[in-house]
């Protein structure tokens, strides 16, 4: 991670954060049906297979946000390095998403895994199938805090309208 500046702007009635001058790529795990340890594991391995893993952080087991009457989830980041384009990595995060098991529910519900491109490249995107940054990156903790770690910086968490939630880091994960 080289040299990171937070861009904010009034977008309609929330601010829109984004990575400017960053030519990293995070991404967002999530999972909160069945082996959740496992679910990251697998998500990190499949996706070995397609991207280069830079880092990755600590476990953290987190509240549900946005629909509440559901199981906790483990959440990490991780940076990666890929060569082509944010389009072509959302079809290998589908696929990957697909290969493990996961089922349409609703949205925010239960998920076998569910793997978010947070930023890419310090490019925007906003089209039918893909935001980048992700729209809601910057009020939710389970994204804000395993970044932070990776960014290696302190958290301030006044620069953010963040969610009431709980949130622990419970561990380390192989990849
Ligand atoms: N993902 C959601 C909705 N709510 N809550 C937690 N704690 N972690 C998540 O990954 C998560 C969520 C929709 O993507
Ligand atoms: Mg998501
Ligand atoms: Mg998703």
């Amino acid at each position: 991670i080289s040299q990171i500046q937070f861009w904010k702007a009034r977008q309609k009635t929330y601010r829109f954060h984004t990575l400017k001058n960053s030519n990293s790529i995070f991404l967002s795990l999530g999972t909160n049906v069945g082996d959740k340890n496992k679910n990251l594991s697998e998500g990190l391995i499949l996706l070995k297979k397609f991207v280069k893993i830079l880092s990755v952080s600590s476990v953290y087991k987190t509240e549900p946000l946005l629909y509440e009457d559901q199981e906790d989830f483990l959440n990490i980041v991780t940076e990666i390095d890929y060569q082509e384009t944010a389009e072509s990595l959302l079809l290998i995060i589908k696929d990957i998403e697909i290969q493990m098991g996961r089922k349409q529910t609703f949205r925010y519900g239960p998920r076998i895994i569910d793997i978010d491109i947070i930023f890419f490249k310090g490019e925007e995107i906003n089209n039918e199938d893909l935001t980048i940054p992700h729209y809601d990156w910057h009020n939710r903790l389970f994204v804000i805090q395993p970044l932070y770690e990776l960014l290696n910086k302190p958290l301030d968490k006044a620069n953010y309208e963040i969610h009431e939630q709980k949130i622990i880091k419970v561990g380390k994960i192989e990849f």
